[in-house]
């Protein structure tokens, strides 16, 4: 079959909730992928970080099979061997003394939402059902009815209503905002620490420093959604680390397990996460051993292969050399680590065609939010690979369509 008789099948019996560029990737190798025609494409998303490894990493895989040969779930009315070792691995890796596995990142944040208004109720003694949470406009946190129920984005959530009370919009990158929404009912503050889906937006340098404190000052919880942030893509383990924060709690989710498996986390304290009692959370495929044991490879590999320095060192590297191309549409070129955003004037008419015309190079990247082109390449990367991109990304944001 060949690329449009694929998209004719998908646009026939597939749900229309995407527009994807029309390239039908059958394999991956590294930060490289390859259609059904045979072309190769630089992969700049990396499936929204999630391939932070890069594709099917031979470590990875390896203990994907390993583990798909001895046993794969076994639901958490009974125990398995590699969950503990993950706990333990994660809580060594990132400092936090518990974590609770979940599947999506969704379901990772309404956990931590979950866990955040028990704390308020036991701990905090708000009034039961009376629990706030401060969000702010611009994010993005899943597609779950609750997750939307804070999203400002009108494509998201307008049509699925009616909506989860309970939460506060302030703007980002205000903490005095913050400040001002914080009552007596406060339960926690919920952000991501870099606004990916909002178009890759870096909060003013003292931001989150200013939140962990407003938060630590009124009892309040502070809650960073590292989902698409965390294990390494901005040049540290967390993108808070970047201010010195130590959230609360904290939310990953996608390269946690490589791109292989959907595996989330929900990162706190005993102090927090203790307070879960059993029947009060779970899930079917939560913490399930093959998922524990991919997990477990995928962060090894974050550590063995020095992919938190490589995004810091690469990402400086590509985001300098984003900001020499002088091109009449580029806006402002920002990033850190490996997480850059190239914004485009309005008059360039959409980052989508930018896109389009990056694919036909070869370098597969996303629009976001419109204006927005992320480049957002597996952390694998090297320098020659993003030299090999750089030509064709100038001669596109320079000439296509002038
Ligand atoms: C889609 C965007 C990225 C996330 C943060 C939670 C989740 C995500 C910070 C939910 C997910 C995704 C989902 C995917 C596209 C994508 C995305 F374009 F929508 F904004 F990455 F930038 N918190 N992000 O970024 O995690 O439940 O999906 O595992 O099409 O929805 P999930």
């Amino acid at each position: 079959m060949n690329t449009q008789e694929y998209i004719q099948l998908e646009e026939k019996f597939g749900a229309h909730n995407y527009h994807p560029l029309d390239v039908v990737i059958t394999r991956g190798d590294g930060v490289w992928v390859y259609d059904v025609e045979g072309k190769k494409y630089l992969d700049c998303l990396s499936a929204y970080s999630a391939v932070n490894q890069g594709h099917v990493h031979p470590k990875i895989l390896a203990a994907l099979v390993e583990q798909a040969g001895k046993i794969t779930l076994t639901s958490r009315a009974f125990r398995n061997d590699q969950l503990p070792l993950l706990y333990k691995e994660l809580s060594d890796l990132t400092g936090y003394g518990m974590s609770l596995p979940m599947n999506s990142g969704a379901e990772a944040v309404e956990t931590a939402l979950k866990i955040a208004r028990k704390w308020a109720y036991q701990v905090k003694k708000i009034p039961r059902h009376q629990a706030e949470i401060i969000t702010c406009a611009g994010n993005f946190h899943g597609r779950t009815i609750t997750t939307i129920s804070f999203s400002t984005e009108p494509l998201y959530r307008d049509d699925f209503g009616p909506f989860t009370p309970g939460f506060v919009t302030v703007p980002y990158g205000d903490a005095d905002a913050i400040a001002n929404a914080i009552t007596p009912n406060t339960a926690a503050v919920l952000l991501e620490p870099i606004q990916g889906e909002g178009g890759v937006i870096i909060p003013p340098t003292g931001y989150l420093k200013k939140v962990a404190e407003l938060c630590k000052k009124n009892n309040v919880l502070f809650i960073a959604d590292e989902i698409q942030t965390g294990l390494g893509r901005t040049g540290k383990l967390f993108a808070a680390q970047h201010e010195s924060v130590r959230p609360d709690v904290t939310v990953v989710g996608k390269a946690l397990a490589g791109g292989f498996y959907p595996v989330s986390a929900v990162l706190a304290d005993k102090e927090i996460l203790g307070l879960f009692a059993p029947g009060e959370h779970g899930s079917t495929f939560g913490g399930n051993p093959l998922a524990a044991a991919v997990a477990r490879a995928a962060l090894n590999v974050i550590v063995e292969e020095h992919l938190v320095e490589r995004a810091a060192e690469l990402g400086e590297y590509f985001v300098e050399q984003l900001a020499e191309i002088s091109s009449p549409h580029v806006k402002e070129v920002r990033g850190r680590g490996l997480l850059i955003g190239v914004e485009l004037k309005k008059e360039a008419g959409g980052a989508r065609r930018f896109c389009e015309a990056l694919q036909a190079k070869g370098i597969l990247a996303k629009e976001t939010h419109e204006h927005v082109i992320r480049f957002a390449p597996p952390l694998v990367i090297d320098k020659a690979t993003i030299d090999w991109a750089l030509p064709s990304i100038r001669e596109v944001l320079n000439y296509h369509g002038v």
